[in-house]
């Protein structure tokens, strides 16, 4: 049986990170959580390239367009929707998630879903560098693993 996965090693690629601007002091966090992940694996800053959208929604197009330039190993999209009061919640969730799944699926380039979707902006704090950790470097060791995974792929 012929086993392949990938590795955190660092292939080499070009990685992209797509912020959202809305809950901007969460989504901070997390470019910088994502940003010490990848660096500590070895790629070097002039590898990574950081686009801010206005929010969540505006997230899906973005990827899809950097996927498509073909010049990424793994992009990243970084952002935090938080109910509130509104069902606007369950509409820009809804928009990201089915647009990060399609930029990834029409392309054959991995698109990390590193999108914080919460109740409250506790439970968003807690995943931006406290409690529960940092999302957005969880979404590095992710997108590492999976530019790794489809190069092996490749092979
Ligand atoms: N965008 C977010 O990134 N997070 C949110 O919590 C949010 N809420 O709750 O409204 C949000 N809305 C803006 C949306 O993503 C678009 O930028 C806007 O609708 C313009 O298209």
């Amino acid at each position: 049986m012929n086993r392949i996965e990938g590795t955190y090693l660092d292939t080499g690629c070009r990685y992209a990170v797509v912020a959202a601007r809305f809950n901007d002091a969460i989504v901070k966090e997390l470019v910088e959580g994502c940003a010490d992940g990848l660096r500590r694996h070895g790629v070097h800053d002039d590898r990574i390239d950081l686009v801010w959208v206005p929010g969540a929604f505006e997230i899906g197009a973005t990827c899809h367009k950097l996927v498509a330039s073909g010049k990424y190993g793994a992009v990243i999209a970084l952002g935090a929707v938080i109910r509130g009061s509104t069902s606007h919640y369950d509409h820009v969730t809804g928009a990201v998630t089915s647009g990060v799944a399609a930029a990834s699926a029409q392309t054959g380039v991995p698109v990390v879903f590193g999108v914080l979707t919460t109740d409250t902006i506790e439970q968003a704090v807690e995943r931006a560098g406290t409690k529960h950790g940092n999302n957005g470097f969880k979404a590095a060791m992710t997108a590492l693993e999976m530019a790794s995974l489809f190069q092996a792929l490749e092979r």
